[in-house]
């Protein structure tokens, strides 16, 4: 007979959290953030949190509606993560579960490991058996003016940040390179920059502006082209000098691995909604450390701070608070670092008067 406690309770709750600047892509402006916040309440009295990130508020209400269809399956069940996400999964075997319902899953995910922990009484990384460490952070902006992206940039530099990454993928290249060269003028020859092109060009068009960066010492150039075309992604890779990364929009470690046996990048980038969770990020993240492969995170730093802290082949942390608005402990920067908390759990607790202040 377990002793854990019994899963009791949901509460799933949508909020748009606005975005300052909004956050341009070649593929896409995004003014607000909408999340979908979870709590999964227990018999001990302890509840779990966690968040995803719909990226569309056109999608926001469908999940919402998801996790509200799921989640009463699991009153009842002990709160043994692992295995509570496992039986969930298998019941979505002929279905698939790529796009919202990974999402979904995700969140279910990540919400039973808070909970998990904070029974415990220790952050999540303790609780896997990990040590709290320092991830290299970089700061996250978007296609920015260079007249609007240099307060951003210099602001970042005196908070501490040694790495900064923009996005380009304007009409011509020449644009690109000026972007490229306003943003390296402002963080020294010292700083990293990374840039990320959101699946804007097409292959060739990747290979002839990959070459060109490759003479700006560029830490890595990411999703250039789709990214799912894992054979264009790897010709890329085999044409230009420059790192190639990618991973925020693979759905589970099979996905991770396939783009990994096709050479697809030099870095990946794991998005720990839809990686699947606590518990899919633990898949693969060894599948990377078997392939020598560094890993970065996408977006929900707070939770991947405590991952990376266990991830063999850690490589920087994306700093993009997504969440802040509704967070009473948004993730701190030290001298261009992160590491995670002593709080129970992944270190989410809510800002209640904000989050009535942007319910959806
Ligand atoms: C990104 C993706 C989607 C929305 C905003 C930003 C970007 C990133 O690809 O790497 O953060
Ligand atoms: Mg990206």
């Amino acid at each position: 007979m377990s002793n854990s406690p019994l899963i009791t309770g949901f509460d799933v709750r949508p909020v748009i959290v606005p975005l300052h600047p909004p956050l341009r892509t070649a593929s896409g402006v995004m003014a607000t953030a909408p999340l979908v916040l979870l709590d999964i309440k227990t018999s001990s009295g302890i509840a779990g949190s966690a968040y995803i990130f719909t990226y569309t508020p056109l999608v926001l209400r469908g999940v919402v509606q998801v996790l509200k269809d799921i989640l009463p399956v699991m009153e009842s069940w002990a709160l043994e993560p692992k295995a509570n996400i496992e039986a969930l999964r298998r019941r979505f075997v002929l279905i698939g579960t790529p796009g919202l319902l990974d999402m979904a899953l995700a969140a279910i995910d990540m919400a039973l490991w808070d909970a998990h922990s904070r029974v415990i009484g220790l952050p999540l990384v303790r609780v896997l058996g990990g040590t709290p460490s320092k991830t290299l952070a970089y700061a996250s902006f978007g296609m920015e003016h260079p007249n609007d992206a240099a307060p951003l940039i210099e602001a970042a530099v005196q908070a501490g940040f040694r790495a900064i990454k923009i996005k380009i993928g304007y009409p011509t290249l020449e644009e690109d390179l000026r972007a490229v060269r306003a943003a390296r003028a402002l963080i020294g020859t010292d700083g990293k920059l990374m840039v990320d092109y959101n699946q804007s060009l097409s292959v060739p068009e990747s290979i002839r502006r990959g070459e060109a960066l490759d003479e700006e010492g560029i830490e890595w150039i990411e999703e250039p082209t789709r990214y799912d075309d894992f054979a264009g992604h790897a010709k890329i890779a085999a044409a230009v000098r420059t790192p190639i990364q990618l991973g925020e929009n693979l759905y589970g470690p099979r996905e991770v691995l396939r783009s990994i046996q096709q050479a697809s990048s030099d870095l990946m980038m794991l998005d720990l909604m839809k990686i699947g969770g606590v518990s899919g990020w633990l898949d693969a993240s060894a599948v990377c450390a078997a392939t020598a492969i560094p890993v970065s995170t996408h977006f929900f730093q707070e939770a991947s701070a405590h991952l990376q802290s266990l991830t063999p082949t850690a490589h920087y942390l994306e700093y993009f608070g997504l969440a802040d608005a509704i967070l009473l402990d948004p993730l701190q920067v030290t001298e261009g670092a992160v590491e995670p908390g002593e709080l129970p759990g992944l270190g989410i607790r809510w800002n209640e008067d904000a989050i009535r202040r942007f319910a959806a």
